[in-house]
């Protein structure tokens, strides 16, 4: 057994009865994957809520974005030229859907366990055709004052890196698509180093490639070059077909820390670590052979998606790392871990 996760007894933390819809017509489905941070003494989650309609027996219906309104889209499930085999995706007419609408809600709490809706904070929605399938699984990294949002942008032109900064999260900056698609989980980190900003990313090539960790330079947080590939999926590992980032790397006095998800053919998503050169985050030290945290308990289990445990946001006070996270993507749970004991369980022989 080697899950090292301290599970909150209160998970979950939040499940979608908990929320209002963000319109008449939409039910959540799903809370979950929350950018975390502090912000005036408290601990927020930027958490990501996925709406469709009540479903109807014998159709599929899901919402999409038009300007400031929504487009219901129905579909027989008798229908042959539908493809409805995973609960997230639908291809229908050879043309790929969601099965929801994400949006993205600021909760915030006193004590990191019970979170509510702060009056006087608006939602973030998709904006704008690069949107329209929605907004998910945000990243939030502080750096000098300023925070800024990496997050999914979905829509048919693709899945790639959207990003706003803010200061005070009522007034948000759009800084556009910074990484075109295919590409999520960018992860920036919350310090220069050597003067410039980084940022984890995760392209997904088809062909020659896979579903790899990449690390990129910026002089500014907005435009994004010298891009390596550094952390590949391992061939029949828990991590064999897909790798992400998690949140911004935690500096360690051995290295930059990164907490990553990785998913297997059979779609178990599993977190582990991995520890990145202090000076030069290119050179990877060290990486776990085996998870940190697998989905074991029941609302990891069993869900919208079950059998998976994904993480986007955590906050650090001294040797403990709190991590929150979606449960079967599904709910928001909550977890503890050691930073000393992830670090002891890094394989430094393995590192590529
Ligand atoms: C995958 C999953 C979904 C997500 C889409 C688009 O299918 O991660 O949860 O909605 O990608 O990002």
């Amino acid at each position: 057994m080697t899950d090292q996760a301290q599970r909150f007894s209160q998970n979950p933390l939040l499940s979608p009865a908990d929320l209002q819809p963000s319109r008449a017509g939409l039910t959540i489905t799903c809370l979950l994957n929350p950018g975390v941070f502090t912000f005036q003494d408290k601990t927020w989650l930027l958490v990501r809520v996925a709406e469709r309609p009540q479903q109807q027996e014998g159709m599929i219906s899901f919402p999409v974005l038009k300007g400031k309104d929504i487009e219901i889209i129905e579909i027989s499930v008798d229908d042959p030229e539908l493809n409805n085999d995973d609960a997230r995706v639908i291809n229908y007419k050879g043309a790929d859907y969601l099965t929801t609408l994400s949006h993205l809600r600021l909760l915030c709490s006193d004590d990191g366990v019970s979170f509510y809706e702060p009056e006087g904070y608006d939602i973030l929605q998709g904006a704008g055709e690069q949107q329209a399938f929605g907004i998910e699984d945000c990243r939030v990294a502080l750096i000098e004052g300023t925070y800024y949002l990496s997050f999914t942008s979905v829509s048919e032109q693709g899945v790639g890196v959207g990003l706003r900064t803010t200061r005070d999260w009522k007034t948000f900056t759009d800084e556009g698509m910074i990484i075109p698609p295919h590409n999520k989980d960018c992860a920036i980190f919350e310090e220069k180093v050597n003067g410039k900003f980084y940022a984890l990313h995760r392209p997904s090539s088809v062909d020659l490639g896979g579903n790899y960790i990449w690390l990129a330079e910026s002089p500014d947080g907005i435009h994004w070059g010298k891009h390596k590939c550094i952390i590949r999926t391992r061939k029949g590992k828990w991590d064999g077909a897909r790798v992400g980032a998690g949140a911004a790397p935690i500096k360690t006095a051995k290295g930059w820390l990164e907490i990553y998800h990785g998913a297997n053919a059979a779609h178990q998503y599993c977190l582990g670590a991995f520890l990145l050169d202090l000076n030069d985050p290119s050179i990877v030290l060290a990486r776990t052979d085996e998870p940190i945290m697998m989905p074991l308990a029941e609302y990891e289990l069993s869900g919208f998606f079950g059998h998976v445990v994904f993480t986007n946001g955590h906050t650090i006070n001294g040797d403990e790392l709190t991590i929150y996270y979606g449960a079967a993507d599904e709910f928001v749970c909550g977890a503890q871990f050691s930073i000393a004991g992830i670090l002891s369980s890094l394989t430094y022989h393995h590192a590529e």
